[in-house]
């Protein structure tokens, strides 16, 4: 069975944070219909979606990926990079714990899961803003082979560029990464429509972001069931497809 966790969305979300403060502001009603439609997508992919409570305190809190990294039965429980995000992993760890075994990241190791990336038994890194050296070094207690990796100027995290696709695959912006990088068949996302190179596969199943035709015909022709679903309100945000679920079994 593939689970699939997802967090509501808190009236605090209009304060979430941004580089750069969005105009206009995040619709968070909207952003709630949107987040609605993501659990559709998962759940049409074949998930059980299992959706956790809003906290207020927390306005970045349906942005999970960021607390956990998980890997077969183990879920690292993250520091994430940002200190207004720290309050976020509490809740996601209490709901793991009921099908995983649980580690826990300290002070002064930062990390935020977005930018985990796993191809096989090699667990990719990017070195960001938000996941530290420490950070890193606590990656080898899920037993993987961990390679850090650079990231463009200006990248959030690893899978801004970049996302796994099963099998081996691997869908990259174009400029963004050399993909020597990586032990992978390389799916390319053109440079122009970077944005869609965020997303999140589950089987023969993927979930892309809305408005971005070249990289849903790449998909296609890779073989997958494309679900396009909206993301206006969480990219005001700087977050992106998955960022907003924790997978577990796929
Ligand atoms: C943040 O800046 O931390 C959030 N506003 C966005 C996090 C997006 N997370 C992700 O892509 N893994």
């Amino acid at each position: 069975m593939i689970r699939a966790f997802t967090r509501s969305v808190p009236d605090s979300f209009a304060q979430a944070l941004s580089a750069s403060p969005p105009d206009p502001p995040i619709d968070v009603a909207l952003a709630r219909a949107h987040h609605a439609a993501y659990g559709a997508a998962l759940a049409a992919c074949g998930a059980v979606v299992e959706t956790l409570a809003a906290d207020e305190a927390c306005p970045d809190g349906c942005f999970v990926e960021d607390t956990a990294v998980v890997v077969g039965a183990r879920a690292l429980i993250t520091r994430p990079g940002a200190p207004s995000r720290r309050a976020e992993p509490a809740a996601v760890a209490a709901v793991l714990a009921r099908w995983l075994e649980l580690v826990e990241m300290t002070e002064p190791a930062t990390l935020d899961g977005g930018d985990c990336l796993r191809l096989g038994e090699t667990l990719y890194v990017g070195r960001s803003a938000r996941t530290n050296a420490a950070g890193i070094a606590r990656l080898a207690v899920l037993g993987l082979r961990v390679i850090g990796v650079e990231l463009p100027p200006g990248v959030l995290h690893l899978k801004c560029v970049c996302s796994p696709l099963g099998d081996g695959r691997l869908l990259l912006a174009e400029h963004s990464i050399p993909s020597a990088t990586f032990d992978a068949s390389i799916v390319w996302v053109p440079a122009a429509e970077t944005y869609a190179a965020n997303a999140v596969a589950i089987g023969d199943h993927v979930i892309v972001a809305d408005g971005y035709p070249r990289t849903r015909d790449a998909l296609v022709a890779a073989g997958f069931t494309v679900h396009a679903v909206p993301v206006s309100e969480v990219r005001k945000a700087d977050g992106s497809l998955t960022c907003q679920s924790i997978v577990v079994g796929a």
